[in-house]
């Protein structure tokens, strides 16, 4: 057997953490064949809670689980880890401004950079989560010059798994044959679901969604509203944002990285921009990638129409300004 990779999830006793831990420790992203030592991370007042999970982790009895370390010391958490979940974030609380979460996050991202670019493997790929998603990824990495800043990406795969289920959906097919749904931009309402490049498996042929559907009104309309809009739906029936499913989400989002993607098919991740697209650079931006070798690659030359041009640009200002307020924030 191969040995233990160190894997740390921050916001390791909150809700999304819950389903997540459950999914590492059962082999279920890094593989089968790979022992895991778990590092949990939260802030103090959370350390009971936090024991709680150690324990009902010890109880599922895992056979790939070596060890748990849990803590409130982002020098221990990040220490030698392989693949960084940063969950864990500032909330956004009644009457708090945007600003203020902001400066919340930017704060926390500050020194969970710093951590990584000391305690952590060089290679070490960090997926963020906690929101805004996009923007802490980007001063994370800014914190950390000494991990390329390749390996810091946000999460937009939630946004990708809803936009294919409402494709599949609509069409009638199991998700599963449905491929290449590109989540352009912010993990935020500007957000672009994209389904024009999007294929469809019926009968054992793939099939251009587009020609399938016969209805770009609603590829371009309600598509891109019930996507944008999924978070906020789920918060109104539940009372409680998006968990399960978005565990799920940065489940597989790992697991590409470390696995690569299908032949043929890409996967959305946001990523620092390099110009792409016409995307302004320096901003982590959501885009379409193939991964090999643990490398992802922005996938090229998609033709992007007037409609699309708009979206990508109404998504990439605000990504801009979140940026520009964050370094603010920090400079202030
Ligand atoms: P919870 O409030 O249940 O859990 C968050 C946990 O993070 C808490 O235990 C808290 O104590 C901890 N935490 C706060 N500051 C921390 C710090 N500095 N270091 C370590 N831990 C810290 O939230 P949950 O529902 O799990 O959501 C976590 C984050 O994911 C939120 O920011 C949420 O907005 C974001 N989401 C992002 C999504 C995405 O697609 N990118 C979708 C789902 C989710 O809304």
């Amino acid at each position: 057997m191969a040995e233990s990779i160190k894997v740390v999830v921050t916001g390791a006793a909150g809700q999304i953490a819950y389903s997540l831990l459950y999914m590492i420790a059962k082999g279920d992203v890094f593989g089968q064949d790979q022992p895991l030592i778990l590092h949990l991370l939260d802030i103090p007042p959370m350390m009971g809670v936090l024991e709680g999970v150690v324990m009902e982790l010890e109880d599922c009895a895992f056979p790939l689980l070596r060890q748990v370390v849990a803590t409130a010391e982002p020098d221990v958490a990040f220490n030698d880890v392989s693949s960084a979940f940063l969950v864990g974030a500032m909330p956004r609380k009644q009457g708090m401004e945007r600003r203020d979460l902001l400066a919340a996050n930017v704060k926390i991202f500050k020194v969970q950079g710093e951590a990584i670019d000391k305690f952590a493997r060089k290679d070490v790929k960090v997926l963020v989560v906690g929101n805004p998603a996009n923007t802490n990824a980007l001063i994370c990495s800014k914190y950390a010059p000494s991990i390329p800043k390749e390996n810091f990406t946000a999460m937009t795969r939630l946004d990708q798994n809803r936009a294919q289920a409402q494709i599949a959906a609509k069409i009638g097919v199991p998700v599963c044959n449905v491929s290449n749904v590109i989540i352009w931009g912010n993990h935020s309402s500007t957000q672009f679901p994209d389904g024009s490049h999007s294929a469809v498996e019926i009968n054992g042929s793939k099939k251009p969604v587009p020609d399938v559907l016969k209805d770009d009104n609603w590829l371009r309309s309600t598509f891109v509203e019930t996507v944008q809009k999924r978070g906020a739906a789920v918060i109104n029936a539940r009372k409680m944002s998006s968990a399960m499913s978005a565990a799920k989400a940065a489940g597989d989002h790992m697991r590409n990285w470390f696995k690569g993607t299908e032949p043929g098919k890409f996967v959305s991740m946001g990523v620092v921009s390099d110009g792409a697209y016409g995307v302004p650079k320096d901003i982590v931006f959501s885009f379409p990638v193939t991964i090999e070798n643990k490398n992802w690659k922005i996938v090229p030359n998609l033709p992007i129409n007037d409609f699309a041009r708009k979206m990508l640009d109404t998504t990439a200002k605000e990504l801009e300004e979140e940026r520009t307020e964050a370094i603010s924030i920090i400079e202030a």
